[in-house]
């Protein structure tokens, strides 16, 4: 069987979605895009695929089965609720929406429709190295973790498309998610240190560290670099009572020459996670073809944009800020 999918959004990375879904990946067919710039949206569209001139539309369509969401974090809430009305599987880019309150709309739409239907794209959850990662620590043989130190460094941020928020109200959403799934934890609280401000980054507050702290005791410490112009750095590792358990830098391949011994450093989130982003697609569409989703939740969406909030409040007022979760409805007991 092959799913029809529609896809909202067609910039960089409704792109490489476009690209995996119709050239890597199984069982999945495109049949219908849009964008809000609609020459975007035919540049982008698969052969056969319908331009739709509203997200809506494309809901709506026969022709769709199920959506992927790539449109700016401030779309998604009226994009999602759209799909969860019509009852069809979405897959949406993080942020999965850029407020509680909107969070909190999200899933009290998807507890009434009484079945997951939404995927929130954390990558990182489908990388073999974070799985890997996760496996040691699950096993235990190391011990407790004590503290996670989480690298999240970009490249470059395209100038004008976000305010001097955007590290800690769309960057550390990653790295809050990953911490959470990686040590079956919940956040607690939030502290952001801002240390000298990067030329390289005009307005951005860039970089920053953040610390979350974890209900079990665990501390995170999350250092966010949005323009560190050498290239796109992502690293982790985990402190335990009896050792220590990290990611390999990728690629992994150990060049040696004249010039030294070295590794190449990726240019941007594409190449780092292009086989992340292949597997959760795997698994999405194969849950999407079953009527649901799989991973990561839209209580997992939700609590990342509450642990942004709280940084934004506690960079404000240099204070750890708590978070404040609702009750943990049933659906989401088991993800
Ligand atoms: P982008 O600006 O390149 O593309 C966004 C596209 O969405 C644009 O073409 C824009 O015209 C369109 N759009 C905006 N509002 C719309 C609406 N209401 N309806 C239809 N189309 C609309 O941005 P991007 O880098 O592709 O990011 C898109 C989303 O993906 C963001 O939420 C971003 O945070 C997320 N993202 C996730 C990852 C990841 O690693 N998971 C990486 C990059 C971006
Ligand atoms: C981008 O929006 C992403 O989501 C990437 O995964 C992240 O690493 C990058 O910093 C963001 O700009």
């Amino acid at each position: 069987m092959t799913l029809r999918v529609g896809v909202i959004g067609t910039g960089m990375i409704g792109k490489d979605h476009i690209r995996r879904l119709t050239q890597v990946l199984n069982g999945v067919e495109i049949t219908a895009v849009n964008d809000i710039d609609q020459s975007s949206a035919e540049d982008a569209a698969p052969m056969g695929a319908t331009v739709f001139e509203t997200a809506e539309q494309l809901i709506q369509s026969e022709q769709v089965e199920a959506v992927v969401i790539c449109s700016w974090g401030g779309a998604h809430e009226e994009q999602l609720l759209a799909c969860i009305k019509a009852g069809k599987p979405v897959f949406c880019e993080k942020p999965m929406v850029i407020s509680a309150e909107a969070a909190i709309k999200v899933m009290n739409a998807e507890v009434a429709y009484g079945k997951r239907l939404v995927q929130v794209g954390f990558m990182r959850r489908f990388d073999a190295d974070y799985r890997r990662l996760k496996k040691v620590i699950d096993e235990g043989s190391l011990g407790a973790p004590l503290m996670y130190h989480s690298v999240h460094r970009n490249g470059q941020v395209p100038e004008g498309l976000y305010t001097s928020d955007m590290p800690l109200n769309d960057t550390l959403v990653h790295d809050a998610d990953i911490s959470r799934w990686l040590l079956s934890d919940e956040i607690s609280g939030v502290e952001v240190r801002v240390p000298r401000r990067s030329t390289q980054g005009g307005e951005l507050r860039d970089p920053v560290i953040v610390l979350l702290h974890m209900d079990s005791g665990v501390i995170v410490d999350v250092e966010i670099s949005v323009n560190i112009s050498y290239g796109y750095d992502i690293r982790g590792e985990v402190s335990c009572e009896r050792g220590i358990a990290a990611l390999p830098n990728r690629p992994a391949t150990i060049i040696t020459d004249q010039h030294g011994i070295r590794q190449a450093i990726p240019e941007d989130w594409r190449e780092r996670f292009i086989e992340a982003y292949d597997q959760e697609f795997r698994e999405w569409i194969s849950a999407a073809a079953d009527g649901g989703a799989i991973g990561p939740s839209v209580w997992d969406g939700y609590v990342s944009t509450l642990t942004a909030d709280a940084a934004l409040r506690a960079v404000e007022k240099g204070t750890l800020e708590t978070l404040d979760l609702i009750d943990k409805p049933a659906l989401y007991q088991q993800h």
